[in-house]
């Protein structure tokens, strides 16, 4: 396939060419046939050169140093390593972005994800050959996928689970953040199952902390589940958050979950994922496929904010979750919420990791191979069935889908603008002070939840559907009238 920027790469000075030194000149070939020949990850970067180097040679320096190199030739490389050279195969200066194709043999095999981004994110970032340095989107040859986990218990399980099929699942995040004892904080997420709502999150700091103790948390959740679900006749679900200091730690908090009761499909296991690790989304991944690993991603700002000149974009987080196999990545509420995001960022990623085929910023990915023609579809089955040892979990169908979830500021009477904003309804909602601050409490704030997506369904507005219910009234009373003026603000 013709690199689709071809004009770009012509109007390439030839004196940045001549420019390159032997040490660069090894990792460029902006000539690359196909890179979509399945050898190679594709990555484009924003790129802003530092250090007195033009675009293409500071390009040279990060495809060294993010493959096989470092800052002069070495005498001890090989035939062999230079294959192993990632390579810059398309510029555009105007826009000050690169294309690099890493070639995936380098990366640690049996599907590690952390070891890909230590080449890609890694040492790079802190590079002085370059101002900016920002990862905005990558490709996976479906021969690479076929090496990683992806997602094993999805969206649709827990749709099933819960019989939840024509709305988002509307969720909470327990606050105070921080401070409620094990049984006060079981007493809210009973409040908000039984106003209505379906899922109960951790918040991302809640570990074993002196004033709520880890297994009093568990044993108290599961007895506020437990009559709630007897009250409501509806299916709970509670994420914990088993992120910890080391990986026994982690292992004996699952299994506490999963020794106190719980029923399959009722728990979720919630992991920061940036501050416990790749490695932590991965063994959980692989340790519990029948449960829904939940990837927090407190921190990810520091790569992710569409200021940051430095890091990498929402889409490239949000991609490497599907790839590790996280059952759902929180995605931003599209500058709808409290956070910083917008729909060309944070809507692009939900749609890339729900998807089969999804349009990023620069690459169309497709989770799994797509046969061309009908005879190849049929060898794609015989492979499979003559494969079964390498394809049994029938992965070249597709890597599932991994559930956008939308969380930060959000409350009922935004969910219709959120929906919307996302064109779609597949997607886990947790409002945290969207339902706690609900001037009548947690259980009104869930029925104004409830309340709101029942008049998105029946594509009434909510102020008219608030005529006739009372706890959306009350919401809307309270979050669209300007925020009731702080004591402290008092002019
Ligand atoms: C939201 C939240 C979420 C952030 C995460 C919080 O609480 O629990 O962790 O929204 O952001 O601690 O702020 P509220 P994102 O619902 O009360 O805002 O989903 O963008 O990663
Ligand atoms: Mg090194
Ligand atoms: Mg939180």
């Amino acid at each position: 396939m013709k690199s689709k920027n071809k004009s770009v790469n012509n109007k390439i000075p030839k004196s940045l060419i001549k420019s390159l030194n032997p040490h660069q000149e090894a990792y460029v070939n902006l000539g690359l046939k196909n890179p979509k020949n399945g050898e190679y990850m594709l990555a484009v970067y924003h790129l802003k050169p530092g250090k007195g180097l033009n675009i293409l040679q500071a390009s040279c320096e990060v495809a060294a140093e993010s493959s096989t190199g470092t800052n002069f030739k070495v005498n001890t490389e090989t035939p062999f390593s230079r294959e192993m050279n990632a390579l810059v195969y398309q510029l555009d200066i105007k826009k000050n972005l690169v294309w690099i194709a890493f070639p995936w043999r380098l990366f640690d095999r049996k599907g590690n994800v952390q070891n890909i981004l230590t080449y890609i994110v890694g040492n790079v970032l802190g590079m002085k050959e370059v101002k900016a340095l920002k990862l905005l989107d990558i490709w996976f040859p479906s021969t690479m996928l076929e090496q990683y986990d992806g997602p094993s218990y999805t969206l649709d399980d827990m749709r099933k689970y819960l019989n939840v099929y024509d709305r988002p699942i509307l969720g909470t995040i327990i606050k105070p953040k921080m401070g409620l004892t094990s049984s006060e904080y079981a007493e809210v997420c009973y409040d908000f199952w039984t106003g209505g709502g379906d899922f109960v999150k951790n918040d991302e700091p809640q570990a074993n902390q002196d004033f709520c103790p880890y297994d009093k948390m568990v044993v108290y959740v599961k007895k506020a589940m437990d009559k709630a679900v007897k009250e409501t006749g509806k299916k709970k679900i509670h994420s914990f958050n088993v992120s910890a200091a080391d990986y026994d730690t982690m292992i004996s908090r699952c299994e506490m979950i999963r020794n106190a009761g719980f029923e399959s499909g009722s728990y979720a296991f919630l992991i920061d994922g940036i501050t416990a690790g790749w490695m932590a989304v991965q063994t959980l991944r692989r340790k519990y496929p029948g449960v829904f690993i939940h990837y927090h991603r407190a921190s990810h700002g520091a790569y992710t904010r569409e200021e940051n000149p430095i890091g990498f974009s929402v889409l490239v987080l949000s991609k490497f979750a599907r790839l590790a196999g996280a059952s759902g990545i929180h995605t931003g509420t599209a500058g709808v919420g409290k956070m910083a995001g917008s729909p060309k960022e944070d809507v692009t990623a939900a749609h890339n990791i729900l998807g089969f085929v999804a349009k990023g910023h620069f690459f169309e990915q497709a989770w799994g191979r797509i046969p061309e023609k009908d005879d190849d579809a049929i060898k794609l089955v015989h492979e499979d069935l003559a494969h079964h040892v390498i394809l049994d979990d029938d992965s070249w169908r597709g890597m599932k889908k991994c559930c956008p979830i939308i969380s930060g500021g959000l409350n009922p009477t935004l969910l219709k603008k959120f929906i919307d904003v996302m064109q779609g309804i597949d997607f886990i909602t947790t409002m945290g002070a969207g339902c706690h601050a609900h001037p009548k409490g947690t259980r009104a704030g869930a029925t104004a939840l409830i309340q709101s997506c029942e008049a998105y369904i029946k594509k009434i507005d909510i102020h008219e559907y608030a005529k006739t219910h009372v706890e959306l009234k009350e919401a809307i009373d309270f979050f669209e009238k300007k925020k009731l003026k702080q004591p402290s603000e008092k002019s």
